[in-house]
């Protein structure tokens, strides 16, 4: 496919608010974006495909309208389902949270509004989280009856300790933007109007880096969050070693010893 052809995704905008910087808009308004079968493959392709032009170098993931960012997995959709049919739309949910986790381009979810459930989850699978002072996060699976279903008792308890990973999903409560910074859950907030223009603020900065030590740095954290802290350190040290070969490293240093601004070539 022509790289300069974006595809459409069912339920889905994309944008390009600046060059190689994506804006993913999960739009449907009138189920305050709950995320179904359909719109969880939806981003999982959208996702794969950014992922996979070279020119990509953050995504942005928001809610449209100025309710929600996603409040949760379909309840209508999931209400008849089977514990296979259950067991199934899970996976996809994770499948979905490791592939964001996954890609090479940072993720920075622009969380406006509900952010619940699913939409939690969902937020919790990107690199970062910047909030509007109207986002409400929380995870109410307990009070239809469920337990969360896509990462939630996993990731929540990773970033805010388990204390309050207990708190949020044993009580269901709903939790304010102020709360959520807080906690770190979010790293800033913003007023409605200006959460996608801090957004961009923050991705071109990144976008300004160096790609590849972007990537190396992001997968590093990740990797690290799963192995014990002597082995995270060994994977940096190769990996800081990595960075030595290529181009970036080569530009990076001399540009800033020449005094000038870097011209990384992603290599
Ligand atoms: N699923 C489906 N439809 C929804 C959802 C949802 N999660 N949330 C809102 N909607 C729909 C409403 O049904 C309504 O539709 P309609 O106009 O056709 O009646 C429309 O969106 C607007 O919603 P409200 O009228 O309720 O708007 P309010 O402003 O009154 O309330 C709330 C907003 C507080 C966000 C409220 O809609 C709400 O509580 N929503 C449900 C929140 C929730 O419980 N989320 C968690 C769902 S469970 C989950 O996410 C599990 C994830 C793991 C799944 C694992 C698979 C096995």
């Amino acid at each position: 496919m022509n790289a300069n052809m974006t595809p459409t995704f069912d339920h889905l905008l994309l944008t390009q608010p600046q060059d190689n910087i994506w804006l993913i808009t999960i739009d449907r308004p009138k189920a305050l974006n709950a995320l179904n079968s359909a719109l969880l493959m939806s981003l999982n392709q959208a996702f794969q495909w950014l992922d996979s032009l070279p020119s990509t170098k953050v995504i942005m993931l928001t809610g449209s309208g100025d309710k929600a960012f996603v409040a949760g997995a379909d309840v209508a959709a999931m209400q008849s389902m089977t514990a296979l049919e259950a067991r199934d739309f899970s996976s996809l949910g994770m499948a979905l949270m490791q592939q964001i986790e996954s890609c090479s381009a940072p993720v920075i979810a622009l969380v406006n509004g509900f952010c619940l459930g699913g939409g939690c989850e969902l937020a919790l699978s990107c690199d970062y989280i910047l909030a509007s002072e109207n986002a409400v996060f929380g995870q109410p699976e307990v009070s239809l009856g469920i337990t969360p279903g896509f990462g939630g008792t996993q990731r929540l308890a990773r970033s805010i300790g388990k204390g309050n990973a207990m708190h949020w999903i044993l009580t269901g409560d709903r939790i304010s933007a102020q709360n959520a910074l807080k906690l770190n859950v979010c790293n800033q907030i913003f007023s409605p109007a200006e959460l996608l223009k801090g957004g961009l603020v923050q991705a071109d900065k990144i976008a300004r880096n160096s790609p590849c030590a972007v990537r190396f740095a992001k997968q590093l954290i990740h990797q690290g969050l799963n192995m014990s802290l002597q082995d995270g350190c060994q994977l940096e040290t190769e990996r800081f070693a990595l960075s030595f070969t290529t181009q970036d490293q080569t530009e990076g240093m001399a540009a800033f010893l020449e005094r000038r601004p870097a011209r990384f070539s992603n290599q």
